[in-house]
C-alpha cells in the first residue's frame, strides 16, 4: 500500500519534471509572453521572453532580453491581446492594438509599479551595453499573475518617470516591442 503511493509520488515528479513549464504554470501561478520587435507591418525579430512568477507578495519578472537598444525602456501590460500595428488619426502605430496601459480598475493615470494608477505599470527596464537585460524585476501590485494572460507585454523606446508629466505614460514613446502574455 505505502510503496504503491511512494510509486504514484514518483511518476507524477517524473511527470512533472517531463511536461517542463506547462507543469509549473498548473502548480504555480506563471505566465510567459515572447517578444518581438515592433515593426510597421507587425511582428519582427524575436528579443526574448518575460516569465512572471506570484511570490504571494507580488510578482517577479525574469527577463532573458537580447538585440535591444541600451538603455532605459518603459515597461507596461497593455490592455489589448495583439501587437498588430494599428491605425490613430490617420497614423500608423506600431503595436497599437494592444491599446492603453492594462488598467481594470480605471485610475485613469500612470504612476509607475509602486503608485495608484494602472496596474500594468511596470518598472522600467535597463538594458546592458550588449543589448541584453537578464534582470529580475519586481512587480508588487500584481497579485494575480494568471489574470494577465491575454494582455500583451510592451517596451517603450524612451524610458518612463513614473509620472503623465511632462510627457503622458512617463514618456517613453513609441512602442518598440511586444508579445502576448500566456
Ligand atoms: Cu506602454
Amino acid at each position: 500500500m505505502i510503496r504503491t503511493a511512494r510509486l504514484a509520488v514518483l511518476t507524477a515528479l517524473a511527470l512533472g519534471s517531463t511536461l517542463g513549464l506547462g507543469a509549473q504554470t498548473a502548480s504555480a501561478a506563471t505566465a510567459f509572453a515572447n517578444l518581438y520587435m515592433a515593426t510597421p507591418t507587425g511582428r519582427g525579430v524575436a528579443v526574448g521572453s518575460a516569465i512572471f512568477t506570484d511570490t504571494g507578495n507580488g510578482a517577479h519578472i525574469r527577463l532573458n532580453l537580447h538585440g535591444l537598444p541600451p538603455g532605459e525602456h518603459g515597461f507596461h501590460v497593455h490592455s489589448h491581446g495583439s501587437c498588430d500595428p494599428s491605425m490613430k488619426d490617420g497614423q500608423m502605430v506600431m503595436a497599437g492594438a494592444a491599446g492603453g496601459h492594462y488598467d481594470p480598475d480605471i485610475f485613469d493615470r500612470h504612476q509607475g509599479p509602486a503608485g495608484r494608477g494602472h496596474l500594468g505599470d511596470l518598472p522600467f527596464l535597463t538594458v546592458g551595453p550588449d543589448g541584453s537585460d537578464n534582470e529580475t524585476l519586481d512587480a508588487p501590485r500584481i497579485r494575480d499573475v494568471a489574470g494577465l494572460k491575454g494582455h500583451t507585454l510592451m517596451i517603450h523606446e524612451g524610458g518612463d518617470n513614473y509620472a503623465d508629466t511632462p510627457a503622458p505614460l512617463g514618456g517613453g514613446g513609441p512602442r518598440m516591442a511586444c508579445g502576448l502574455i500566456q
